[in-house]
């Protein structure tokens, strides 16, 4: 998988990707990541990206041309699957949606800052738009860079058998149980006794359980779809 990613303030991804598992896949070949710095792409001496709205209000906007000029620069070099734009009016990014971006090899991912992009490079190259959730952020770098994450370490090879995505949170569409290490007791406070027994199919039952549990008393809204057999299920 290839990831670009346009932005106006590209040093706020110079760290997420240069470390731990992400660096891995990078190392490995498996996932590269290059951040695109727009204003690279403004033309003119003030090499401006941004203008102010049609229509009066506070806040800029990111302009059209040096935007389509990144993309169709872009667009020279390979072809991509998938066009995002990160916006908190996109669609709620969720593991489905993780999962079947993984799937595509070429990725671009267009950041919004201020006020967000000309509304046309939406309707001309945004291929979709994706929100993180009900809040705002100051632009969609880090945005940029959980999707980003959550796509890469579901790639083959990225993750190994200690840290294997088949068994995260979501992926099943319940909460993980919780998990414990050395010391059977801590603090006064011990180890489920069945954890020890090295019984697997008990082990396996009771996480489930707690699984199902704290699904309930958690995220009751999951627990609702969880039982209906959500098609984003793979139960
Ligand atoms: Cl993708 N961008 C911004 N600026 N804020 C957000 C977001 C994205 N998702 C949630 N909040």
């Amino acid at each position: 998988m290839h990831i670009d990613i346009i932005s106006v303030v590209p040093g706020l991804l110079e760290g997420p990707f240069s470390h731990s598992i992400l660096k891995r896949a990078e190392e490995k070949g498996i996932a590269t990541v290059r951040v695109h710095n727009l204003r690279d792409y403004a033309t003119g001496k003030q090499k401006q990206v941004d203008d102010y709205a049609f229509g009066g209000g506070a806040g800029m906007v990111l302009m059209a041309a040096p935007i389509a000029a990144c993309i169709e620069a872009l667009k020279q070099e390979r072809d991509y699957d998938e066009i995002l734009y990160m916006t908190p009016d996109g669609a709620p990014f969720s593991q489905p949606m993780a999962n079947a971006l993984s799937l595509k090899k070429n990725i671009m991912i267009l950041c919004g800052h201020y006020k967000g992009v000309d509304e046309r490079i939406r309707t001309q190259y945004i291929t979709r738009e994706i929100s993180i959730g009900d809040y705002v952020l100051s632009g969609g770098e880090l945005a940029a860079a959980v999707v980003a994450d959550a796509l890469i370490r579901l790639l083959p090879g990225v993750l190994n058998d200690e840290t294997s995505a088949l068994t995260d949170s979501f992926q099943d569409g319940l909460l993980a149980p919780p998990v414990y290490t050395r010391p059977a007791v801590w603090n006064g406070e011990a180890v489920p006794e069945v954890l020890l027994s090295g019984h697997t199919e008990h082990i396996a039952n009771w996480r489930f359980e707690a699984s199902v549990r704290r699904t309930q008393e958690r995220r009751p809204d999951l627990y609702r779809k969880f039982e209906e057999g959500d098609e984003n299920s793979t139960r």
